[in-house]
């Protein structure tokens, strides 16, 4: 991981840096020029002092008494609002993005995004997990404000976006992978895949029932997406939720990218052999695996033909322990790191192949807009529900703190106000996407969402006081995966980790450390900064008024198991996955 001068600023200042919105007001008071001197000392002792309540104040938390939501509307909108399109797919890593620096792969029309707008290079995910992440996106709040911290149904009624911009005169639609098990609100039309949906031949649900169409799910739900902006009324401005499936487990490609990649070997990750050695338990305890968790569905591998039914079921999900392949014409039986080596190709490039199809179809859909003469007043996004493991650690999936998982892609083109081929190094979080469309679309804020608009970052502007710090909360434990829950503070320069369920500390300096080898954690030269980042947890999960109240007990799944689906209508009978 590259230092930069944000990450000297964070190390002075490691403990008082707050979310807050007393030193927004601060930044923008101090013309946010983060390279003044003068000025960034002023900011800061103002900071200091406001800080931690106005925090507070600002999220409304810190008690139980519940804080009136300001109206969504609480000024006149710009004559001009722009429309925006929000692409988000499920587990797309950024170190598979080349505008991100990807070794494994080229994405140009994603790039093309990035060149022509901004990247952020920080953006991170306050829970790495498929439907917590997404209905923190929605409501702009932490798992436990929002209701949803595991693969529970979300409550479609509270307010959140779609909600507030549809109120405040926004066409407003979603396509694609929803996942939130309750029916989409705040949508004034919704094509969405039940459950995790399927690659090929998909189901879909909207206001009419269920139906499937032919076809791979990337291009349906691109083409789902084209007619939702042609059939749009004129009159007002849109936002469109474009999410993709892809490049989720089970990774399977469409017949166009099949054989990408057959030719090659994909270079592996520094650290596909992690031996875990410095760290508590719960690394040594995932089953996430390269080596011993995918299975032969995972790998691609074909059933014997005369397996059938829950016998070829059972085989599919069986773990090979060893392979015969055949190469040049003689077989040859894999072990061991031979059989680590082809596990990893096989994994990265089906991956790669569900990826470069949903990079196409970015490009077919920025063309259409392009050709529909809708570019330059529309905002695209581009971003993923998380980040992913790529063999980093040996593993695939994510949930985890470590910085592959909870890194997300954020790109976002803006012509007129984003400067293009800008780079941000700020933090972001997916509970400030709410509150930036809010003001993109000219309206107000609530006041109990957490998270904060981008808008000032957007512009270009680099303030001061800008959070560089934040809470992170995984609960999915017991679980998939076998992921421990935990939670925890990043810091610019550091990491703390809190396994509760075990009592286990970990932490990492990521500025000498940036691949989270060496967990520093119980080492007596290190307690200063290990005592300083626990007051910053503490403080900031104070600030966010997390009261442990999912810690210990979750709320049932319900978004893998029965779909929302109309009165009367049967379950469907394929399942998913
Ligand atoms: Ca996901």
């Amino acid at each position: 991981m590259k230092r930069d001068k944000s990450d000297t600023v964070q190390r002075w200042s490691t403990g008082v840096l707050a979310r807050s919105n007393c030193r927004r007001r601060a930044s923008i008071a101090a013309g946010e020029d983060a390279r003044a001197p003068m000025w960034r000392l002023f900011v800061v002792v103002i900071a200091m002092v406001c800080g931690a309540t106005s925090a507070m104040a600002q999220r409304g938390t810190a008690t139980n008494t519940p804080t009136p939501t300001k109206p969504a509307v609480s000024r006149p909108p710009p004559p001009s609002r722009p429309n925006i399109v929000f692409i988000m797919t499920d587990d797309h890593a950024s170190h598979a993005i080349s505008a991100y620096g990807s070794k494994i792969n080229v994405t140009p029309n994603i790039d093309r995004l990035a060149r022509e707008g901004m990247r952020f290079d920080r953006c991170f995910v306050e829970n790495s997990i498929c439907t917590p992440s997404r209905a923190a996106i929605l409501t702009g709040k932490y798992s436990h404000k929002n209701g949803t911290p595991v693969f529970n149904t979300f409550d479609g009624s509270q307010p959140h976006v779609a909600k507030y911009l549809q109120q405040g005169g926004y066409y407003t639609g979603v396509v694609g992978k929803w996942h939130l098990g309750s029916e989409p609100t705040g949508f004034d039309a919704y094509t969405v895949l039940p459950g995790q949906g399927l690659y090929h031949n998909p189901f879909f649900l909207d206001r009419n029932g269920r139906w499937r169409t032919n076809g791979y799910a990337t291009d349906v739900i691109t083409d789902l997406a084209i007619d939702f902006v042609k059939n749009r009324p004129t009159d007002k401005p849109f936002f469109l939720c474009l999410h993709h499936k892809a490049p989720h487990r089970a990774w399977e490609s469409d017949e166009k990218h099949a054989n990408m990649f057959e030719d090659v070997d994909i270079p592996e990750p520094p650290t596909l052999r992690d031996d875990y050695r410095t760290r508590t338990d719960a690394a040594r305890e995932a089953t996430m695996t390269i080596a011993r968790h995918l299975n032969n569905g995972d790998l691609k591998l074909k059933p014997p033909p005369e397996l059938t039914g829950t016998n070829r079921q059972q085989w599919l999900t069986n773990v090979p322990m060893e392979v015969t392949i055949e190469v040049k014409g003689e077989t040859k039986t894999l072990t061991g790191d031979e059989l680590l080596r082809w596990k990893y190709q096989r994994y990265i490039k089906n991956y790669l192949r569900c990826v470069a199809s949903v990079d196409d179809n970015v490009g077919r859909f920025l063309q259409f807009l392009d050709a529909s003469g809708l570019s330059t007043n529309t905002v695209v996004i581009y971003t993923s529900d998380q980040g992913f493991f790529l063999g980093d650690h040996g593993w695939y999936d994510k949930r985890f703190m470590y910085e592959e998982s909870l890194k997300m892609p954020f790109i976002i083109r803006w012509p007129g106000v984003i400067k293009p081929g800008s780079v941000q190094d700020l933090m972001a979080l997916n509970i400030d996407f709410a509150p930036t469309f809010l003001e993109m679309a000219g309206l107000g804020i609530p006041r109990d969402m957490q998270g904060r608009s981008l808008m000032p970052l957007l512009r270009g502007r680099k303030p001061f006081t800008w959070p560089r710090s934040f809470y992170y909360r995984y609960y999915h434990d017991p679980g998939h995966h076998n992921t421990r829950a935990h939670y925890g503070v990043r810091t610019e320069t550091h990491k703390l980790i809190y396994f509760w369920k075990k009592n286990q500390w970990e932490c990492y300096d990521l500025a000498h450390d940036p691949f989270e080898l060496n967990n520093i954690y119980g080492n007596p030269a290190n307690s200063r900064i290990v005592d300083s980042l626990k007051r910053e947890l503490f403080r900031q999960k104070k600030a966010v008024d997390d009261d442990d109240r999912f810690a210990l007990e979750q709320p049932p799944s319900g978004v893998d198991g029965p779909r929302f689906k109309k009165p009367g209508e049967p379950e469907p009978k394929e399942e998913p996955e």
